[in-house]
C-alpha cells in the first residue's frame, strides 16, 4: 500500500489516538509524549502509572530496546548487534510488561528503531544478551553483502553531508551502513518492527532516518500495519539536499528549526511571534510536525536551551506546550558533564530504575547522573492538562512587554513568561470568559489570574511562567 503524505497524517494521528483510546477515561489523554531517555523498562512502567497516567501525557519515546554493544556510554544502546529485546535498559518480558502497564493508563509506547545501521566497531566482539558480531556480520541476520561500501570516501564514512549519495551510503561515525533497498534487508528489519508491534508499541521513532532513503523507509513502513505511527528523525541542515519533506509519505518527522526557532529567543532574549497561518518557514506541516525544545543529541550539541536554565527551560516548555503547531514531546534525561557518561547503573551493569514519582519537582543545581524529571516539573506537568482543555482552539496573535511575552488559544485558555530580571505586569486582551483563573503553574491554586471585561492581567516574577484555562476556574 502506498501511503500519500495527508494519509501518513491521518494514520499518526490515528495510531496516537489509538493509544488514548484505551485509556479508562479517554477525554483525559492529551498528544503530548515525554522521550524517558536511558530509563529503563520497569522504571518507565511505573512511571507510566505514578506520573504520566495521572497527569495526561498521551506517549513514551523509549530508548533502543535492542541488544546492543556492550560499554557504559549511552550511545551504546544506538549500536545494535541482534534484534533481541535484552538490553541494558531491561529484558523482553520486562519490556512487554511496560507496554502493557502503560496501556493500562492510557499511554503509548514509540521505540527508538535503529534500522540505519548494525555496530560502529571494527574488531569482532560479543554483545550485552551474547550475541557474536563483526562490523559486518551479524550471524542469522546479516551478511557482509547486506551492507553498503559506499567507496566515495577514503574509510567509508561521510564526510559531506551535501552530498546525498554520500549520507545515503556511506557509514555514519563507521556505523556498518545496511542496505535498505535490499529485500532480505527489508523483510529482516520488517520482522524486528513486527516483534515489538505484537508486544503492542503504537509505532516506531525511525532513528537516523536521513541515512536510509525516503523510498526505504517507505517500502518498510508499507509492510507494517496501517496504524503503526512512525516519527522520522531528519535533521534539517543547512544546505544540504535530504530534506525531513521527503519522509512525509512515511509518517511525521521531528522538526529541528521548531526547536531552533524556541531556543533561539532565550539568548537573544527577545520573544518572536511566529507565522500563525501555520505555514512556518522551514517548517514541514503542523499535523505531521514532532516538536520539541531539546532532545538527547541537541542537549549535549546544539540546543541553545537545556535543563541546565532552569526557569527558562520551563518557559520553554510552557510556550511549546501551549502552541497549536506540532505533536510536542517533552525531554527528560539525566544530568550529565561528560557528554559520553551513560545514566546511572547497578553493580550488575544495567542501568538504574529510578523513576520521577518522587523527588525533582522544578529546576535544581543536579548532581551528574540525576534524572531530571522535567515532566514532572510544576511548570511542566500541568500544561498537558492545559493543552486537553484548549483542545483545537487556534493560537491568536501575542502580546509582548520588555521580556514578558503572553498568548491565548481562542477562548480557552492563555500563558505568559517573563524572562527578564525583574517582575513584569502585563494585560492580554482575551476571548475567555470574565472569571479568576487558578494559574495551573503554582501547586494548589495559590496564585490566581482574574479576567476582567476581556483583559487578563498576569504579575510575573522574574522567570515565572503562568498558565490559566477554563478547566480551572478558582473556587
Ligand atoms: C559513537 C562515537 C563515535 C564512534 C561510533 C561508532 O561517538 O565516535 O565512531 O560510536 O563506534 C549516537 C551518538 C554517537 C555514537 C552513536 C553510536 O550521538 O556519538 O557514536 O550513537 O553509538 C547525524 C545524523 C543523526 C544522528 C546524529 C548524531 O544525521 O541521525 O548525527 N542522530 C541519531 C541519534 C544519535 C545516534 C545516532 C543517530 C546513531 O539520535 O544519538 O548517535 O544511531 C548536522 C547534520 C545532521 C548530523 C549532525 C551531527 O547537523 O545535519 O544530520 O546528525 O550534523 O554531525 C547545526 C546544523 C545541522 C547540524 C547540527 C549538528 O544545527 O544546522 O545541520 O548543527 O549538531
Amino acid at each position: 500500500m502506498k501511503r500519500t503524505v495527508a494519509a501518513g497524517a491521518i494514520l499518526a494521528l490515528a495510531a496516537l489516538s489509538l493509544a488514548a483510546c484505551s485509556s479508562t477515561d479517554e477525554t483525559t489523554r492529551s498528544d503530548v509524549g515525554v522521550q524517558l531517555f536511558q530509563m529503563p523498562w520497569t522504571a518507565i512502567a511505573d512511571e507510566c502509572e505514578s506520573t504520566l497516567g495521572p497527569a495526561g501525557y498521551g506517549w513514551v519515546l523509549t530508548s533502543p530496546p535492542q541488544e546492543s554493544i556492550t560499554g557504559d556510554e549511552w550511545w551504546v544502546s544506538y549500536q545494535p548487534v541482534s534484534y533481541q529485546l535484552d538490553s541494558r535498559l531491561g529484558t523482553r518480558d520486562e519490556f512487554a510488561d511496560m507496554v502493557k502497564r502503560c496501556d493500562a493508563v492510557g499511554v503509548g509506547i514509540i521505540a527508538d528503531a535503529v534500522i540505519n545501521h548494525m555496530s560502529g566497531q571494527s574488531a569482532p566482539g560479543t554483545g550485552f544478551a551474547g550475541s557474536a558480531y563483526e562490523h559486518d556480520s551479524y550471524p542469522g541476520l546479516y551478511e557482509p553483502a547486506d551492507f553498503h561500501d559506499c567507496g566515495l570516501t577514503g574509510d567509508n564514512d561521510i564526510r559531506n553531508y551535501r552530498d546525498r549519495a554520500q549520507v545515503q551510503t556511506c557509514e555514519l561515525v563507521n556505523l556498518a551502513d545496511l542496505d535498505t533497498s535490499a529485500p532480505h534487508v527489508r523483510a529482516t528489519i520488517v520482522a524486528y518492527l513486527n516483534d515489538l508491534l505484537s508486544l503492542g508499541v503504537d509505532g516506531f521513532r525511525i532513528d537516523a532516518a536521513k541515512h536510509i532513503a525516503a523510498t526505504d523507509v517507505e517500502a518498510i513502513v508499507a509492510e507494517l500495519p496501517a496504524n503503526t505511527t512512525i516519527m522520522s528523525e531528519v535533521i534539517r541542515g543547512s544546505g544540504e539536499p535530504v530534506l525531513p519533506e521527503e519522509y512525509l509519505g512515511a509518517g511525521s518527522v521531528f522538526e529541528f528549526t521548531y526547536a531552533r526557532d524556541l531556543g533561539i529567543q532565550f539568548v537573544s532574549g527577545s520573544f518572536t511571534e511566529p507565522d500563525l497561518s501555520n505555514e512556518r518557514p522551514q517548517h514541514v506541516p503542523s499535523d505531521q510536525a514532532i516538536v520539541f525544545v531539546d532532545n538527547h543529541d541537541t542537549e549535549r550539541g546544539e540546543a541553545q536551551i537545556t535543563y541546565r536554565d532552569g526557569d527558562a527551560y520551563a518557559m520553554a516548555n510552557v510556550l511549546m506546550l501551549a502552541d497549536d503547531y506540532g505533536t510536542p514531546v517533552v525531554y527528560s534525561g539525566y544530568a550529565f558533564s561528560d557528554r559520553d557518561a551513560g545514566a546511572k547503573t547497578t553493580a550488575s551493569g544495567t542501568i538504574e530504575p529510578v523513576g520521577c514519582a518522587e523527588g525533582a519537582h522544578g529546576p535544581q543545581d543536579f548532581a551528574d547522573g540525576d534524572r531530571t524529571c522535567i515532566h514532572v516539573w510544576d511548570a511542566i506537568a500541568p500544561m498537558v492538562a492545559f493543552r486537553i482543555a484548549v483542545g483545537e482552539a487556534p493560537r491568536l496573535p501575542g502580546v509582548m512587554v520588555d521580556d514578558a511575552y503572553a498568548f491565548e488559544r481562542e477562548g480557552r485558555g492563555a500563558v505568559a513568561v517573563n524572562q527578564g530580571e525583574s517582575e513584569a505586569t502585563l494585560t492580554l486582551p482575551t476571548t475567555m470568559p470574565d472569571a479568576t483563573y487558578c494559574d495551573v503553574l503554582v501547586p494548589e491554586c495559590a496564585v490566581t489570574v482574574t479576567v476582567d471585561n476581556g483583559t487578563a492581567t498576569f504579575t510575573l516574577a522574574a522567570g515565572q511562567s503562568s498558565a490559566i484555562h477554563v478547566e480551572a476556574v478558582a473556587r
